[in-house]
């Protein structure tokens, strides 16, 4: 320590801005990250021009620091193995070329950085169901890392290969599973201190092998009747089992050549001549099924 050049040239608007992202592996041991801000004038106001460096000051009591730590011209700096149950108050002090060093910055203190919180786990849910796999995806409120554990009869006969990532968006494949199967499965993740956090159960059904067709309930007209020109409304609804629905194609005169096709259940179309039609939907679904319907329209003069 220069303090006996101190007054000499003090430098001020010192500002320790942030601190401390913890990671205490084993958790006994914590890394604090300081950042502080560049002084731009001396303690005289005239410009400084000569800084050169900067000291950390450290201790367990405020106000007085039992370690000083030459860190260089840098603006951030982290300090490794601190120990993880204790308090820490940290103070900055910037020096000249000279070795003129300025008062203490603001004072900054960290404690207990000992991390004895388990990840919260949310959003869980499994996406992109093959006949053989799954994607699994879910959210935590902290960086940790990824394990999925599934099976038939519980959640846990089987596990994924543990990813031991921290992440806090959280996305696993699973594979190697048998199509129109229910599956039970439940997420795990830890952080870097070991604690732990398993979810709820929830499952997922693996498709059939063969697809299911889509299923139609009704195929409605509004109208079914009335006079030229007779503008109708047309609904199908349909389900599908194991996919869903990516199209509908209409056929309103019912002459076998489809007319329209859309992605969604509804259409209108104007009869302009009086007939009786017979107009046909048929709907396909993502693995190419189909389902027809047909319904009848009477236009008259
Ligand atoms: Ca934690
Ligand atoms: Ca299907
Ligand atoms: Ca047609």
């Amino acid at each position: 320590m220069s303090n006996g050049l101190k007054n000499k040239k003090t430098y001020y608007g010192l500002m320790l801005a942030m601190v401390f992202i913890f990671s205490s592996p084993g958790a006994f041991a914590a890394n604090v990250t300081l950042e502080w801000d560049q002084p731009a004038t001396n303690a005289d106001g005239t410009p400084l021009t000569d800084l050169s460096g900067y000291i950390i000051y450290y201790g367990a009591e405020s106000g007085k620091y039992s370690q000083g730590l030459d860190v260089g011209n840098v603006l951030m700096y982290t300090i490794y193995d601190l120990f993880s149950d204790s308090s820490y108050y940290f103070a900055v002090a910037a020096y000249d070329s000279s070795g003129n060093e300025s008062d203490f910055s603001n004072e900054i203190s960290v404690t207990g950085m000992r991390d004895t919180t388990s990840p919260v786990i949310s959003g869980v849910y499994a996406h992109d169901i093959t006949t053989d796999s799954a994607s699994i995806n879910w959210t935590t409120d902290e960086a940790s890392d990824s394990l999925v554990e599934y099976g038939i009869f519980t959640s846990h006969e089987n596990a994924s290969p543990p990813d031991p990532a921290p992440v806090f968006n959280h996305n696993m494949t699973l594979s190697g599973l048998l199509p129109a199967t229910r599956y039970l499965f439940r997420v795990s993740s830890q952080d870097s201190s070991g604690n732990l956090s398993v979810s709820d159960d929830y499952t997922f059904v693996t498709p059939n092998l063969q697809n299911s067709p889509p299923v139609i309930s009704s195929f409605k007209a509004d109208p079914y009747s009335g006079r030229a020109p007779l503008t109708v409304a047309f609904t199908v609804n349909v389900s599908d089992i194991d996919g869903n629905i990516t199209g509908y194609e209409w056929d309103f005169d019912g002459n076998g050549k489809i007319d329209a096709a859309t992605t969604t259940n509804q259409i209108s179309h104007t009869y302009r001549h009086s007939k009786r039609y017979s107009p046909r939907v048929r709907v396909i679904d993502d693995q190419g099924g189909k389902a027809e319907s047909r319904t009848k329209i009477s236009v008259y003069k």
